[in-house]
């Protein structure tokens, strides 16, 4: 089985010599005749011009002939005229997959089976997906693949040495989609070659890195770069030797530079060791604690890879402060598309309707590049849910273009996807724009978060991380829910700019849904509907939940093929249980908690 386009023409050929050839191939085997202006200075950008004669003249660079070619042929696919001429040029620079790929074949957060690239310590791909892969990250406007999980563990530690050839010669598989490989580093990779330290600022240390770098770009010369994770959940970092992390991302940078490498350096940077009894220390402050006062002094060629929201992929959370407080430092947003607190691909939930929110909030250029964590593994399908695969593809279209409408963007994934009439279509569409509402419905309320079973994260258990070190508590006791971040409380708002601050500061004002995240509140507080939050939260459950039984319906009427078929009823069921679950688990804890009954006497398990 296979992704959008790859439905279509199964397999491309593996001689490829680069992307403007691999254009002509898919060009060809499309039907769709054209002309080539090569223009290397265009980049990834392109124009495109119909001609009298129904042929198309395309103009960019290799990459861009490349994305152009993917247009039409997509275009034509979902039944658009190309009439006038077209031109289009990404917004992001790198627009990144990481995949969290350890090399004995497990993802860490993976729901869709083993690694793509590793099995039993080694490299091990099946070249056929790997161009699978590429044609369907390609025709997404996709071009950066970080293979291995951010948490080095060992043997990944020797990529950089002993598996050089091996990613080369995948390196070189992935060249003519325009895709380019990254690699997660170990910042003490050098203490395991005989340096005395990891210390950024030791010579010794900027030598070894140094020397590494250029290895390893004789062996992959447009290798994208390092991505890492430092002083970050136990991962070695600068912070050992009382050095910042602009010291230890430049001096990686400084090793970078000759190759035109980047160091994609990840700002998920918290206490994860915390005391439930400190009142004091709030985790979502943290990034922009140790990150903001540093603007301005990183190399060029480093790029600060900040989560989109201030804890770790929650349903809903504010965008992360630190998005909008560092002018003078290159950043990338990094999304999550392993569906890790999101339902593990069994749950439907759809990620483009979050992104447009974020991107709404975003202002414009304050990010120049953007990272989603990988929601693929070795499953026939790719995605585990085949629907997941809508996460993947609309992602790209979003990194290329933030402006992308949700609707059109889904509906063209359906279309790439699967024959429908458009009814069926349109109804799909809905459902997949409406799960990630739904789901948030049934599980933690209010931008609250975390109420999920600690480690797996998937099924609820609202006290499972109440006393534990992670900092992500409720407090929910028989009166009250949620933490004061306002001034007042954490001050965690004083992190954001003045409109952010009025908009989320009063309670009377903040936008329901992110209530919970930003104050405490008595569970009689007045929403402003009328409604009490208490009686929110057993609506929004209730809610939920039904809504699931109503997405279920819907969807067994859609005729989808086998054997996704099989697979999406299969998961349904399971998604139906866990609704069923979060709701009466929720609603019977804030019951228990608050003794307040539901004004409509639905059924609460004492
Ligand atoms: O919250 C955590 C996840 C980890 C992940 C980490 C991160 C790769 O549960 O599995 O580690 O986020 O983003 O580094």
């Amino acid at each position: 089985m296979n992704l959008w386009l790859n439905r279509l023409v199964p397999s491309v050929p593996a001689d490829l010599t680069g992307p403007a050839d691999l254009a002509r191939y898919e060009l060809n085997n499309a039907g769709i005749r054209a002309e080539f202006n090569e223009n290397s200075a265009m980049g990834d950008a392109w124009r495109v011009e119909p001609r009298l004669d129904g042929s198309f003249l395309l103009t960019g660079g290799q990459t861009g002939l490349l994305y152009a070619s993917y247009r039409l042929i997509t275009g034509l696919v979902c039944g658009e005229e190309f009439l006038g001429s077209l031109s289009s040029a990404p917004k992001y620079a790198l627009r990144m997959i990481n995949c969290w790929d350890n090399m004995d074949g497990s993802i860490e957060r993976g729901y869709a089976g083993r690694s793509l690239f590793f099995r039993d310590g080694r490299i091990s791909y099946d070249p056929d997906r790997m161009r699978t892969l590429g044609r369907a990250m390609a025709s997404a406007g996709l071009n950066v693949l970080c293979v291995n999980n951010v948490n080095v563990h060992d043997p990944a530690q020797r990529l950089l040495e002993d598996f050089l050839p091996g990613l080369a010669a995948l390196a070189d598989l992935f060249r003519p989609f325009g895709v380019r490989l990254m690699l997660s580093i170990d910042f003490s990779q050098p203490m395991r070659h005989g340096v005395s330290s990891a210390d950024p600022l030791d010579p010794a240390v900027r030598a070894w890195w140094k020397e590494t770098a250029a290895r390893v770009y004789a062996a992959i010369p447009d290798l994208a770069g390092f991505l890492v994770k430092a002083d970050s959940e136990g991962r070695p970092g600068p912070f050992s030797y009382g050095r910042n992390h602009a010291d230890g991302a430049n001096m990686l940078a400084e090793a970078l530079k000759p190759f035109g490498g980047y160091v994609v350096w990840r700002c998920f940077v918290y206490n994860c060791r915390q005391d439930w009894r400190d009142t004091r220390t709030d985790r979502p402050k943290a990034a922009w604690d140790h990150y903001a006062c540093l603007d301005g002094t990183f190399a060029g060629n480093v790029i600060l890879q900040v989560k989109h929201g201030p804890f770790d992929f929650q349903v809903r959370e504010p965008l992360s402060p630190l998005l909008l407080g560092m002018k003078h430092t290159n950043l990338a947003m990094e999304i999550q598309l392993a569906q890790e607190y999101t339902g593990h691909q069994i749950d439907l939930y759809t990620m483009i309707p979050m992104w447009k929110e974020l991107f709404d909030e975003l202002p414009a250029d304050s990010i120049m590049s953007i990272a989603a964590v990988s929601n693929l593994g070795d499953d026939e399908n790719y995605t585990g849910h085949p629907l997941a695969a809508v996460n993947l593809y609309t992602y790209g279209l979003m990194a290329w273009d933030p402006e992308t409408d949700a609707k059109e963007a889904v509906t063209r994934w359906i279309r790439l996807t699967y024959r429908f009439a458009p009814e069926q279509e349109q109804t799909l569409a809905g459902l997949l724009l409406s799960s990630r509402r739904i789901y948030e419905k049934y599980t933690a309320p209010l931008g609250i978060g975390w109420m999920v079973t600690p480690h797996s994260h998937y099924g609820p258990n609202p006290s499972g991380y109440e006393y534990d070190l992670w900092g992500t508590y409720h407090k929910a006791d028989r009166n009250a829910v949620g933490i004061d971040r306002t001034h007042a409380g954490t001050g965690y708002l004083d992190q954001y700019p003045e409109s952010f601050r009025t908009k989320y500061g009063d309670p009377a004002v903040c936008p329901d849904l992110f209530l919970l995240f930003f104050h405490r509140l008595p569970y009689s507080f007045r929403m402003k509907d009328g409604r009490t939050l208490i009686q929110r939260i057993y609506d929004d459950h209730f809610e939920g939940l039904e809504e699931t039984r109503d997405l279920a319906r819907e969807l067994a009427a859609i005729p989808f093929p086998e054997p996704d078929a099989t697979v999406i009823r299969a998961r349904m069921k399971l998604q139906l249980y866990n609704a069923g679950e979060w709701c009466d688990v929720i609603n019977t804890f804030f019951h228990r908690l608050s003794g307040v009954p539901d004004d409509r006497g639905r059924i609460i398990y004492d």
